[in-house]
């Protein structure tokens, strides 16, 4: 199977664990990327199950509106029974790296209201020690080189992070990203506080505080449930 068709096998096994996992009529979180954008297209079909969702993203939130699945504002919601979302990296404790789709604070968010976070990747996402795929870390505008001398100064590479066009991405929260290069992460909790309290940082891609409390694994063979 291709990466597309792993992904989607995790997607549909995604599904089945909230069908089995959540009662009736609860508000789900759901994630961003394209691993998510399929779980999404494969909730649509059992909508009836969920009373509606919050969304980590505008993008999300668009799809799951596409679907006629209600999007609660966050701020409505004191906690949700699981968030669903992607990772571009995972270790073997559930820490990840996440934001290579430019999402990760209202990912962290979402995260932070569930009960349970299960992440849904396909095996080439899993890695003894994070740090292979570029950090992403959110920063407010005015921040931005200030932050990128520190990373330096750790040992990092940081990239500001362009659309294709050349233009500078801006988030949904009107901030730039700086994709970190060369990190070798072997205790994200620790780096995820140190990097988090840095003058104009939003949010830092390692999630280590809100790890992955489930992961659904899609390789080859099927999927793998990781506790
Ligand atoms: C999202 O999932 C992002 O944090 C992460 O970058 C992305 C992984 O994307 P994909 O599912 O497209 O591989 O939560």
């Amino acid at each position: 199977m291709n990466q597309n068709e792993l992904k989607q096998q995790v997607a549909k096994k995604a599904v089945e664990y909230v069908l089995n996992n959540v009662a009736k009529d609860q508000i789900i979180g759901v994630g961003t990327g394209s691993t998510a954008d399929l779980f999404i297209d494969e909730l649509a079909k059992v909508k009836s199950h969920i009373k509606g969702t919050i969304a980590s993203s505008e993008r999300t939130k668009a799809r799951l509106e596409s679907h006629g699945i209600a999007v609660f504002d966050v701020n409505d919601v004191v906690s949700v029974p699981v968030y669903v979302d992607g990772a571009d990296e995972i270790d073997p404790e559930g820490n990840m790296i996440k934001g290579g789709g430019a999402a990760h604070t209202r990912e962290k968010i979402c995260a932070s209201i569930a009960d349970e976070f299960v992440c849904i990747a396909d095996a080439s996402k899993e890695v003894a020690i994070l740090g292979a795929f570029p950090l992403p870390i959110e920063v407010v505008p005015l921040s931005r080189e200030a932050v990128a001398r520190q990373m330096r100064e750790l040992g990092g590479n940081p990239i500001w992070r362009m659309n294709a066009d050349g233009s500078p991405l801006i988030t949904d929260n009107a901030c730039h990203i700086l994709d970190v290069h060369g990190l070798h992460i072997t205790e994200p909790l620790a780096l995820e506080i140190q990097l988090t309290i840095i003058p104009g940082v939003l949010t830092v891609g390692i999630f280590a505080q809100n790890a992955a409390d489930v992961a659904l694994i899609a390789a080859a063979d099927g999927v793998n449930v990781v506790n």
